[in-house]
């Protein structure tokens, strides 16, 4: 007998309650496809524009190593980013319509992309600042209930991990070196600590998927958690390089044993995602050109690929 849909739910939670994965072909409520396929092609979409801002400065790094660094990080943002366009497939996503959104401005992608990076030093603190707030946010994604996206968090991480280390290493360098060097070394953290706080998303009071994603077990640890976990990590590695987080309330709370910290402004998080940031038209203009200037390339493999086939079949 076909079991009830309130069966099939009830399992569905009892499969999430004993932490036993969902995999594409197992029955999951439309609501979960629906959650999943909305972060993770967001997600998809961030490790691919996430490429752009740092993509500006492989041309003019300061030498031959910070270049093959750079250049390698952002080959691996690439890698990111098609890792979670085919977990988003397994769900029945198209990749092709998952883009089209991204280029029609429907489709939302981290807040943080949309700022530039004026200097050499703005490498260091992207890699320091962004790629620690995405570990501190993919290292619990390991354990989302749904098998393919926690298993591409996996390698995610690992190389999310390098990613960090390199921008912090910038980082120390820059703020080792002479006053100037510091000195633009402490401009990018004073410009990009605010907008890494805000990538954690709304306050848990106002994420609106945040109740539902943790019943789920998509989501394990809260926006303000996590965020509350990047401040308490990151505050004595600026320490210790000899920078200040620019936030006059940060002060650390003997009781809670965490850091407090300012308010953010959620006026400044709203509008970026809005698309109105500093960078939004630029970031959707260059993805949109690479499509349409990549297009050729795309045909010519098609066509390609297309003539073996032919060609192995009347053989
Ligand atoms: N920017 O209910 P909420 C990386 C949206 S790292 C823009 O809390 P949820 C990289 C949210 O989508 C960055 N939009 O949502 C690192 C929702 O809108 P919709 C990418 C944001 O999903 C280094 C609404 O606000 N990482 O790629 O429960 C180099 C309400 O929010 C943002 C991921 O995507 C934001 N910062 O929680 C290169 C990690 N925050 O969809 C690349 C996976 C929130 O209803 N994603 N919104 O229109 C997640 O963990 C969760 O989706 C979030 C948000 C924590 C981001």
């Amino acid at each position: 007998m076909e079991k009830s849909l309130e069966q099939k739910l009830e399992e569905f939670q009892q499969k999430i309650d004993a932490e036993i994965r969902i995999e594409p072909t197992d029955w999951m409520p439309d609501e979960y496809r629906k959650t999943l396929i909305r972060q993770i092609s967001q997600h998809a979409h961030s490790e691919i524009v996430g490429m752009l801002p740092e993509g500006n400065w492989i041309t003019r790094a300061p030498n031959l190593r910070r270049k093959a660094v750079l250049l390698a990080k952002v080959q691996d943002e690439a890698g990111h980013g098609l890792y979670l366009y085919s977990a988003a497939e397994t769900l029945g996503a198209d990749r092709e319509e998952t883009i089209d959104d991204l280029h029609s401005g429907k489709a939302k992608y981290s807040s943080i992309f949309n700022y530039p990076t004026l200097t050499w030093a703005d490498i260091g603190a992207v890699g320091w600042l962004v790629d620690g707030a995405a570990i501190m946010n993919q290292v619990p994604l390991c354990r989302c209930s749904y098998g393919p996206y926690a298993r591409a968090m996996v390698r995610v991480c690992k190389e999310e991990s390098f990613h960090q280390r390199q921008g912090f290493e910038i980082m120390m360098r820059l703020a080792q070196g002479t006053p100037e060097q510091k000195a633009m070394a402490q401009d990018a953290l004073n410009r990009w600590w605010w907008p890494a706080l805000m990538m954690f998303g709304p306050t848990d009071k106002d994420s609106k998927h945040s109740a539902q994603s943790m019943n789920w077990k998509i989501k394990r640890i809260s926006n303000d958690d996590l965020r509350q976990q990047f401040v308490d990590i990151t505050v004595p590695q600026a320490e210790m390089i000899g920078l200040s987080v620019p936030d006059k309330d940060l002060v650390w709370n003997e009781e809670t044993q965490h850091y407090s910290y300012g308010e953010i402004n959620w006026d400044e998080f709203m509008n970026v995602v809005a698309g109105n940031g500093p960078c939004n038209k630029e970031r959707v203009t260059a993805r949109r050109k690479a499509k349409e200037e990549g297009m050729w390339v795309r045909e010519a493999a098609a066509a390609f690929a297309e003539k073996r086939k032919s060609a192995k079949k009347a053989s």
